[in-house]
């Protein structure tokens, strides 16, 4: 008896230790992602072929990737519009050569949004690219080859619960934010605040558990099983999840054990690796200590609307960046491509303008650690340690008029100042804990120029709560 107790208490050890060996630690799972800072969204999906526009409204506000919800379009109706989409133009050699010459590390393609609709070939569910659409290819197959070929590291995001055509899915209630609404819109509310949000009964044959064990769980297996390596996993909105089901999605992340997931699963018992602000940047030290990105649109939303021309400028997409990584952050910018497979020619400008800043400028986003300064108001502070000195990265948006830059908090001993894309010299005076760099007359770069100040010893952190 005792020796068959001895021997299962050893087999449970070596189960338990096989199980963390394959579990690299969180550190070492991190690392790439923490010197990364910059990655790209993908929204892209068979909403993408209405491009905002249904029944002759032209959605104003919200994402266009919620069309479908927000307008209560039939199952079938929706599934019709599938007929249509066939992206010939769609090169993910392209796409990827993009986010990589934008100095983008990784990419987050939505492998399945809300409406349900699968991007590649999946057994559980007939809806999806292969089987429901003229083009029948898999998208993803050629994208995770591209992401090989060139180095960019492949994240999926997998709307987890909510499923807007496959029956059983959940359905998160939503209004159109510019206050549209169809002419029977009375009944259809009345009929989703009866059906938990549904508005087709054709979405409540099957029940939520079945829809998990019959569709999320086969579709994140082929996920994590046919794509290779598989950097990220991107949940999102847990609608009606329970603990219990996002225990088997979570299982399945063992297929990929470098794998890292945000905190989207299931709030607030499966926090993932990554917290995942969005459409805002946290303040100074709200995320300290914490690894999160921030993910935003460059217009008003995350699929393709065509009527949607309000970028934000290449200069605001740059400050994001050097804000985002100023505090810790990564920034993960979203690209939504139209039906036909290529990204709007505003996203495509601002991705090779954001490339031509981080070829000369990278240095002060990549690898880089929080700023250790109390606010500035000329720009932003990234920092990194080389050797026993800190590089302080300073991000100048506003070039100071009588060429006086002031930088607070810096006791240390100043080894050198160079001005990063410029031949200029700048000269360095240190008054008590005060560096004043003297300026040449004109910034070397219209959206943020970069100084890098090398002092010896760690700067001590200033930003004191
Ligand atoms: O509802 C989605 C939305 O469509 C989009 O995918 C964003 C991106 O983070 N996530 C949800 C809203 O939080």
């Amino acid at each position: 008896m005792k020796k068959l107790l001895l021997v299962s208490v050893m087999a449970s050890l070596i189960i338990a230790n096989t199980a963390i060996a394959q579990t690299p630690a969180k550190d070492e799972r991190m690392h790439w992602w923490r010197e990364a800072r910059f990655g790209m969204f993908i929204h892209w999906g068979v909403y993408a072929q209405l491009a905002g526009v249904y029944d002759g409204h032209v959605q104003q506000k919200s994402g266009a990737e919620w069309i479908m919800n927000l307008n209560k379009i039939p199952v079938a109706d929706y599934q019709a519009v599938a007929k249509q989409f066939n992206p010939v133009k769609y090169d993910a050699d392209e796409w990827v050569r993009m986010a990589k010459e934008a100095g983008m590390k990784y990419i987050v393609i939505t492998a399945k949004h809300h409406d349900g609709f699968a991007l590649f070939k999946t057994s559980a569910s007939k809806w999806n690219i292969v089987d429901a659409t003229p083009y029948g290819k898999d998208l993803l197959k050629p994208l995770a080859a591209a992401c090989k070929k060139y180095g960019v590291k492949l994240g999926f995001y997998y709307s987890q619960a909510q499923d807007w055509n496959n029956a059983g899915g959940a359905v998160s209630r939503k209004k159109a934010a510019d206050g549209w609404a169809r002419p029977d819109s009375a009944a259809i509310d009345a009929y989703t605040l009866a059906h938990n949000g549904h508005w087709d009964p054709a979405q409540t044959t099957s029940t939520f558990d079945e829809y998990i064990n019959r569709v999320a769980v086969p579709e994140v297996k082929d996920l994590l099983t046919n794509y290779g390596d598989v950097a990220v996993l991107w949940w999102d909105t847990p609608t009606d999840m329970t603990v219990e089901d996002a225990q088997k999605l979570q299982a399945l992340l063992k297929l990929q054990p470098n794998i890292i997931t945000n905190d989207r699963l299931k709030r607030p018992d499966f926090p993932g690796d990554t917290k995942s602000p969005e459409q805002r940047i946290p303040k100074p030290s709200e995320m300290d200590g914490i690894d999160w990105e921030t993910c935003m649109t460059m217009n008003g939303t995350w699929g393709y609307r065509a009527s949607d021309h309000n970028f934000k400028s290449t200069e605001t997409l740059i400050h994001n960046l050097c804000d985002i990584a100023s505090k810790g952050g990564n920034y993960l910018l979203n690209v939504g491509p139209k039906a036909d497979g290529t990204f709007p020619e505003e996203s495509v400008t601002r991705l090779k303008e954001i490339g031509e800043w981080m070829k000369v400028n990278g240095e002060a986003i990549y690898a880089t650690k929080r700023s250790p300064l109390p606010l500035v108001d000329w720009g932003r502070c990234t920092e990194k340690q080389e050797g026993t000195n800190n590089i302080l990265y300073l991000e100048v948006f506003n070039w100071p008029k009588d060429g006086k830059l002031i930088v607070p908090a810096v006791p240390n001993k100043v080894i050198s100042a160079k001005i990063i894309g410029s031949d200029k010299k700048c000269s360095v005076k240190s008054q008590g804990s005060t560096v004043e760099l003297t300026l040449p007359e004109t910034a070397p770069n219209t959206y943020a120029s970069v100084i890098k100040l090398v002092v010896s010893g760690n700067v001590v952190d200033a930003t004191a709560k």
